[in-house]
């Protein structure tokens, strides 16, 4: 059986509004041989990898040795991630194989944004969180949170995994809000996760799960769901789609209920379809930055069918320039200008900083607060009762710009489900 692979120009990217940098993916569709040297020039496979789904049964072990392959890491659902000299048209013909892909690096861009100011005057009104940043989280205040966070601040059974750089676990807006996760940095990948020398992971997860109303910093939108932190990107912004793959399965399979995906590429490889299938097979809602292109190319998985894809809107909910947009988007949320977390090391521990990668996350803080006030509800439903109380904005109905309409926590929690 021939198993081969149209080589396609990609990038993967950060969806932090900032520099995108480009490797390349691939998809096994239909039988065209692949040639490494027909990559494009941006193509970052990582030199040797693949990542490899063998057919029920199959043993890695024996597979890599009749290769002279090694097995870097097993991903999960029958698929590896193999290193070796052997040409794809080889693995292709193996019977074993069911499908194989480039393992293809994914990079964060360089730091963006800047260190947030001094906090202004401790507000004091009796009905808002304490945190001094307040006043400057226009997200908070615009998605109606707070008219809800004392009501529905989330459930501590509600699970909220964020694959991403890590999140500072020493800081002390995260005291008490993780769970176990994992670092799929290391060799062999570990526990771990608690830890983010890059600082993008850390500000993802201050919109979902700072600590709030504890007289510090910001206030988080849903700080009484647990966060797990599921690392895929070093300390270089580095990762490979193979890893993100196997984050996906992880969270999966370590009880998270929601998802945050705040990266994404042009090309969605198989490994990274399979896991997202995965996630919703097994009721995990996935939620996913729509990308920071300010054009309408599809980024995944953003755009993917799976996934929430959400788009980026200012503090007058307006379309934010850099925003990916098109018709696969399915929701909004701030994204421009976000004062979130950071971590210790690279600053006072906060940052503002924008992108789409800072949208998806009030997106997921919204799933959770649902699933923490209707734990009866499917992802399906979760989905339908966050589209369905949106604000809609920027063009009357759903539009390309903001899909359903800007997320509204408020309402979310609020209104019965399913009317
Ligand atoms: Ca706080
Ligand atoms: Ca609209």
């Amino acid at each position: 059986m021939i198993r081969s692979f149209a080589a396609l120009a990609a990038g993967l990217l950060c969806l932090s509004a900032c520099q995108t940098s480009y490797t390349s993916a691939y998809r096994s569709t239909a039988p065209v041989t692949l040639q490494r040297q027909s990559l494009p020039p941006q193509a970052q496979a990582i030199p040797g990898e693949h990542v490899v789904r063998l057919q029920p049964g199959a043993d890695p072990a024996t597979f890599a040795r009749q290769h002279g392959l090694s097995l870097v890491m097993p991903v999960g659902l029958n698929m590896y991630i193999f290193k070796g000299a052997a040409p794809f048209q080889v693995l292709s013909q193996d019977a074993r194989v069911q499908w194989a892909e480039p393992n293809l690096r994914i990079s964060l861009p360089p730091e963006n944004g800047r260190p947030a100011p001094a906090p202004p005057p401790l507000m004091a009104r009796a009905d808002q969180p304490n945190d001094p940043f307040l006043p400057v989280q226009y997200g908070f205040s615009i998605t109606g949170t707070d008219q809800i966070w004392r009501q529905q601040p989330g459930s501590p059974e509600v699970i909220v995994a964020v694959i991403d750089s890590g999140i500072d676990g020493q800081h002390p807006e995260f005291e008490g809000q993780l769970v176990p996760g994992f670092d799929f940095t290391l060799k062999p990948p570990a526990p771990g996760g608690n830890v983010d020398g890059y600082g993008h992971g850390t500000h993802v997860a201050g919109v979902i799960g700072a600590r709030t109303h504890n007289g510090i910093g910001i206030a988080g939108v849903a700080p009484g769901c647990k966060l797990m932190p599921v690392r895929i990107f070093n300390d270089f912004g580095h990762s490979e789609s193979g890893r993100s793959a196997a984050a996906v399965i992880w969270a999966v399979d370590h009880g998270a209920k929601v998802i945050n995906a705040s990266w994404g590429s042009p090309m969605e490889g198989q490994a990274s379809k399979e896991a997202y299938q995965y996630a919703l097979a097994h009721d995990v809602v996935f939620v996913a930055a729509a990308g920071n292109s300010g054009n309408n190319e599809p980024k995944y998985p953003g755009a993917s069918e799976e996934a929430i894809g959400v788009s980026a809107t200012n503090d007058i909910d307006g379309w934010a320039s850099f925003s990916t947009f098109g018709d696969w988007i399915d929701l909004a949320a701030p994204g421009k200008g976000i004062l979130s977390t950071y971590p210790l090391n690279k600053g006072n521990g906060y940052r503002i900083m924008e992108g789409t990668s800072m949208a998806a996350p009030f997106v997921t803080a919204a799933a959770a607060l649902v699933r923490s006030q209707y734990p009866q509800l499917n992802h399906q439903q979760v989905r339908a009762q966050l589209e369905r109380t949106a604000k809609d904005v920027i063009m009357n109905g759903k539009d390309k710009y903001a899909g359903h309409g800007r997320v509204d926590m408020a309402r979310a929690v609020r209104e019965a489900p399913g009317r």
